[in-house]
């Protein structure tokens, strides 16, 4: 039988894999966020609510916990041993630390596989095999990469563009200027040479960083390998950058300024990018995209905009459809898209739909081209791990819902009313300074974190969402 299938099965996917994925036994989950979204943190308490999950009152809207079809999960060797894995115990004893910690930034890709076992519901599966398992395979990997997806689809010239109409623009017309005074001084139809272009790839990496710097928050920051090299850090493959509005007319000589940096970039494109997408972005079934969108009301209009444009930008290198019997031999589509709104526990629970709401309109574009081919889309406001507790004060006789938790760099807890989340996106100039106080917290110090789930809000819900119909 399986020398018959391994006939059919392309030669890329194990036959294992095939079977498994076949027969709805395994999903391979997409967690896509820009950096510092909560990826991370996400991956952590999702494996910790499940490796959890018998404690059924931490997860009432996850049906096969809360309905007693749980049998437990528990952590598997990954399928590629070529990656590292994901350091879901590192990252655990952080967050539970004494004091709680949590994780760095990502700086490379890892792995996770989750072995989920259930009682299944389905009535012939129930009487063929009634315990099932569910392979849930996860990769985690530095946010800043996501940007070089959208790299693949376009020409030198037309990110060169693209880059330049930016910079057309504040902050970036102001935060370029260094970088852009150097390239428009140089004869680019004369001959490269190292020094030249280790300036200019520097000068444009030090503008990328300083937009990235907490009073910009800017998002849509390429090549994401020159915010976070990995182990690229010294590549010559890193030594080039963008050249906007360059005349058509330029004479292009094979080893003049312009060609070496078109070279540098389709190798880039090629060597780095290619490679990170087919190894690891071709074949998610579910996706969940994680948004920081407080992070953004925070710094302005500015930081919100150019948030929603990498996001929706990023969002069209993914597959879309329903997935079949096909797909499944042919490369899978993602048939189920959750946008999640992340570090809920930012904001007083009453505020929860208007969160939902703002992201909703925010991603409504990605939303649309999913929802096309037919997949099932989802928003929620959600906090991986609950850092706050609901609190209320008096003010003009009024009561007031706040939040109450230990600020990052504080000892004492502070009970604070962060800004109300509009229930629209607000004009440009409705962006006041001060109008927004979304501060970041240290994460609850926890009693008993082996015992059970970690607090959070609506994880359940993300889980349902995103697993139900494959138990
Ligand atoms: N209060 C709260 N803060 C969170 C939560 N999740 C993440 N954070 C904060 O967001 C920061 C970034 O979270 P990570 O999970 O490391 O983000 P990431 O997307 O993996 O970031 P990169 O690895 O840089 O791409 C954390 O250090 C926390 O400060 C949450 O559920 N609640
Ligand atoms: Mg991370």
């Amino acid at each position: 039988m399986k020398q018959w299938i391994s006939r059919l099965v392309p030669n890329t996917v194990p036959v294992n894999e095939f079977l498994n994925r076949t027969f709805d036994r395994q999903v391979k989950l997409a967690v896509t966020g820009l950096s510092r979204s909560g990826k991370s943190v996400f991956i952590t308490s999702l494996v910790h609510q499940l490796i959890h999950g018998l404690n059924s009152a931490q997860l009432p809207f996850f049906k096969i916990a809360s309905h007693g079809r749980l049998r437990g999960a528990k952590l598997m060797p990954q399928p590629d041993v070529h990656i590292p894995a994901f350091r879901y115990d590192e990252a655990i004893e952080q967050l539970c630390g004494e004091p709680p910690t949590w994780p760095q930034p990502t700086t490379g890709v890892s792995e996770i596989r989750l072995a989920i076992r259930y009682h299944s519901n389905r009535t012939l599966a129930k009487h063929i095999s009634p315990i099932n398992t569910l392979y849930l395979d996860i990769i985690d990997y530095p946010g800043e990469w996501l940007l070089d997806l959208p790299l693949l689809e376009w020409t030198y010239e037309q990110w060169s563009d693209h880059i330049g109409t930016l910079c057309s623009k504040e902050p970036r017309l102001t935060l370029s200027k260094d970088w852009r005074a150097f390239i428009n001084q140089l004869d680019l139809n004369s001959t490269a040479s190292d020094p030249i272009l280790r300036q200019a790839s520097q000068l444009y990496t030090d503008f990328l960083l300083v937009c990235k710097e907490k009073q910009h928050n800017l998002s849509l920051l390429q090549p994401g390998r020159f915010t976070m090299a990995g182990d690229l850090k010294g590549a010559p493959i890193l030594e080039f950058c963008p050249l906007p509005n360059v005349m058509t007319s330029i004479q292009k000589k094979e080893d003049s300024i312009y060609a070496v940096m078109k070279k540098r970039y389709e190798s880039y494109k090629t060597l780095v990018v290619k490679k990170f997408y087919q190894e690891h972005f071709v074949s998610f079934d579910r996706q969940i995209v994680l948004a920081d969108v407080l992070k953004a009301f925070n710094t302005g209009h500015a930081a919100f905009s150019d948030m929603r444009d990498a996001i929706n930008l990023v969002l069209k290198s993914f597959r879309y459809g329903k997935s079949g019997f096909l797909n499944s031999m042919f490369g899978l589509k993602i048939d189920k898209l959750l946008f999640a709104a992340t570090k809920a526990d930012h904001i007083p629970p009453n505020q929860l739909p208007n969160l939902e709401r703002f992201l909703q309109q925010m991603l409504t574009i990605s939303q649309n081209n999913a929802t096309f081919e037919g997949v099932q889309a989802e928003t929620l406001a959600l906090a991986s791990v609950k850092c706050t507790q609901a609190a209320y004060t008096t003010f003009q006789g009024q009561r007031i819902s706040c939040i109450k938790g230990v600020p990052i760099g504080q000892e004492q807890p502070v009970a604070l009313f962060p800004g109300e989340v509009p229930e629209n996106i607000p004009m440009p100039e409705e962006w006041v300074d001060g109008r927004f106080n979304f501060i970041e917290f240290k994460p609850p110090r926890l009693a008993n974190v082996h015992g059970g789930g970690l607090p959070h809000i609506r994880m359940d819900r993300a889980l349902e969402f995103l697993l139900n119909d494959k138990f």
